[in-house]
C-alpha cells in the first residue's frame, strides 16, 4: 500500500476500522488473553538517508533544562554527541507533546485523557511507509504488541508502568485502525528480540515505564536507565548503522517558565568534529518530523511540521535553512505551557480540526505535501492555521478562532 491514507476508507469501514477498539480493555485476564494472540510484526528496509539511515528517539519525562543538563549519565551522553540547548516542548501536559512529535499539533489537547485523534489525520507513519521506510515504538513494559489501553501496571508491585498517553502512535486513529500498525507498536522486549535477530527499523519512538523516564522517579533514575539502555548500544553494529538517536523530554517540569528541555544527538550519524558540541538553534517536536522528512525526502503533513527547523547537522547535509525566531512576541516571552481550542480541548471552544496548508512551501524547502493528504483535503472548508514560519501558536497566542476557554 503506498498511500495508507487515501486507501484507508475504501478498505476499512468493516472489520478494520474498529482496529482502534479493538485491544483497548485493561483487565489482566482480557490482557492475557489478547497477548496469546496479538500480532507482532518486525519490518526492516534499508532506504539511505542524507545524513542518517536509522533515526531512534528516546522521551523522558518532566524534567527543566538544568536539572537535565546537571545528570551525571545525560552529561555523559551529551558529551559524546550534540547538546541541543534551544529545544522546546509546545504546551503542557504529556499527552499533547507525545502526539505532536509525530502528526505537527495537538488539535486543542490539554489533558491526558483517553484521546482517539480522526482517522483522516496522518502522522510520520504514512510518510515513511510511502517510501518504504520501515518504522516501529518500543514501549517498556507494553503487555503486548498493540495494547490500546488506558495502562497495564507492573503486575508485582501494582506501580505504574505503561501507559497510553505517552504512546503516540496509538492515539492516532490512522495508526491504531490497522493490524499491521498495531502491530509494530511493540514492547522493550521486542526491542532486544529485534536487536538480536538485527530486524531493527529505520524509525523508532522509543518510551521507558513511568519509573524508568523519571515521571514517577527522578532525574537520576531517568538518566541511569538512558545510559544504561544506549551505552552498550553506542559500540553495537546492529544498532549503529549510521543511526542518529536524539534523547529528549516530553515537556519542561516548571509550568511557570519557558517549557525549554534538553534535546541530545547522538549516534555513529553524528559527525566527529561535532561530538562535545552543543546547538542552540530553535526546535521544537515539530523538528522531529521535519528532520526525518528532510533526510530520507518525505512528503509533509502540512502541518506544523512544514515550517520547523531541522536539526542542523542534517541541514547541512539537505540544504534546509535554519531560521531564527522572529516572532512578533519574541521568544523569551513565550512559554508554550498551555494549550488553544481544538478537536480535543475538554474546556470547550473551537472543536474542527484544521485543514492541513496543502500548498507546499518553496521558500525554506521543496517538499509536498503526501498526495494521499491532498486528496483527502482538498475539497475540505476547514480553517487552514498552519504557516511555514517557524513562529507556531499557543494558549496565550492562539490561531485565529482557536482561542481556548479557561
Ligand atoms: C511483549 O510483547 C510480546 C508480544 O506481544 C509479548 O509476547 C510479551 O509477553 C511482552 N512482554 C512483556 C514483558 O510484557
Ligand atoms: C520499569 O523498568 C525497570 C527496568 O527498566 C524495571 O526495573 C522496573 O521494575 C519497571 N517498573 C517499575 C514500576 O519500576
Ligand atoms: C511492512 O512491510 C510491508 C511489506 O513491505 C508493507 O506493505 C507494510 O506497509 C509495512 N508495514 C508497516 C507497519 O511498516
Ligand atoms: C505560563 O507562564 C506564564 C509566565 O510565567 C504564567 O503567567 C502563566 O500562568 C503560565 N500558564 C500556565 C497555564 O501555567
Ligand atoms: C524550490 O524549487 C524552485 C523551482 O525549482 C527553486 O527556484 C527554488 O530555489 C527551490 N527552493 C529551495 C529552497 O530549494
Ligand atoms: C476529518 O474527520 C473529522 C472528524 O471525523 C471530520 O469532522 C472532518 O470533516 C474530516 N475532514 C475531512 C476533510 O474529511
Ligand atoms: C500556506 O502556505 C503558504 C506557503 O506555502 C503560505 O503562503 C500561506 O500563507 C499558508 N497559509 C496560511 C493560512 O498560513
Ligand atoms: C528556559 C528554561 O530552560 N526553562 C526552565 C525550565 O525550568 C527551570 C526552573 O525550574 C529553569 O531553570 C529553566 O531555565
Amino acid at each position: 500500500m503506498r498511500s495508507a491514507v487515501l486507501s484507508l476508507p475504501l478498505l476499512t469501514v468493516g472489520a478494520a476500522a474498529q482496529a482502534e477498539n479493538m485491544y483497548t480493555a485493561t483487565a489482566t485476564s482480557d490482557v492475557y488473553a489478547a497477548r496469546a494472540t496479538a500480532k507482532t510484526l518486525s519490518n526492516t528496509s534499508n532506504v539511505k538517508g542524507k545524513a542518517f539511515d536509522r533515526f531512534a528517539v528516546i522521551w523522558l519525562e518532566n524534567t527543566d533544562y538544568d536539572m537535565a543538563y546537571g545528570d551525571e549519565n545525560l552529561n555523559w551522553l551529551a558529551k559524546k554527541g550534540i547538546t541541543l540547548s534551544g529545544y522546546h516542548a509546545v504546551t503542557h501536559p504529556s499527552e499533547p507533546n507525545y502526539v505532536s512529535a509525530i502528526g505537527g499539533d495537538y488539535f486543542g489537547m490539554q489533558n491526558d485523557d483517553f484521546n482517539q485523534i480522526a482517522q483522516n489525520v496522518s502522522t510520520v507513519i504514512d510518510l515513511l511507509e510511502d517510501k518504504g521506510i520501515s518504522w516501529a515504538e518500543y514501549q517498556e513494559d507494553m503487555p503486548f504488541s498493540g495494547f490500546s489501553g488506558m495502562e497495564w501496571l507492573n503486575q508485582e508491585n501494582g506501580k505504574n508502568d505503561y501507559v497510553r498517553k505517552h504512546n503516540p502512535a496509538v492515539i492516532y486513529n490512522s495508526a491504531a485502525g490497522q493490524i499491521d500498525r498495531l502491530a509494530s507498536m511493540k514492547n522493550l522486549t521486542m526491542f532486544y528480540e529485534d536487536l538480536k535477530n538485527d530486524a531493527l527499523p529505520q524509525w523508532m519512538f522509543i518510551t521507558p515505564n513511568m519509573t524508568s523516564d523519571a515521571h514517577d522517579s527522578d532525574i537520576q533514575t531517568a538518566g541511569a536507565w538512558t545510559r544504561n539502555f544506549l551505552e552498550p548500544l553506542l559500540d553495537d553494529e546492529r544498532f549503529m548503522k549510521n543511526t542518529l538517536v536524539l534523547v529528549t523530554f516530553d515537556e519542561n517540569d516548571t509550568y511557570q517558565v519557558q517549557n525549554r528541555i534538553l534535546g541530545i544527538l547522538l549516534g555513529d550519524a553524528v559527525p566527529a568534529e561535532l561530538v562535545g558540541t552543543t546547538d542552540g538553534n530553535f526546535y521544537n517536536h515539530y523538528s522531529e518530523i521535519a528532520t526525518v522528512e528532510a533526510n530520507w525526502d518525505l512528503h509533509t503533513l502540512g502541518r506544523f511540521d512544514v515550517g520547523a527547523n531541522v536539526f542542523k547537522l542534517v541541514a547541512d547535509k539537505t540544504g534546509d535553512t535554519i531560521r531564527a525566531w522572529s516572532g512578533e512576541v519574541e521568544l523569551s516571552q513565550r512559554y508554550f505551557n498551555y494549550s488553544y481550542a481544538g478537536a480535543f480541548n475538554t474546556n470547550g471552544g473551537n472543536r474542527r480540526y484544521p485543514a492541513p496548508n496543502l500548498s507546499g512551501d518553496g521558500t525554506t524547502h521543496n517538499r509536498t505535501v503526501l498526495p494521499g493528504i491532498q486528496e483527502l483535503w482538498k475539497d475540505s472548508p476547514a480553517p487552514v492555521y498552519y504557516t511555514t514560519g517557524l513562529e507556531i501558536p499557543d494558549g496565550l497566542h492562539p490561531p485565529s478562532g482557536y482561542e481556548p476557554v479557561q
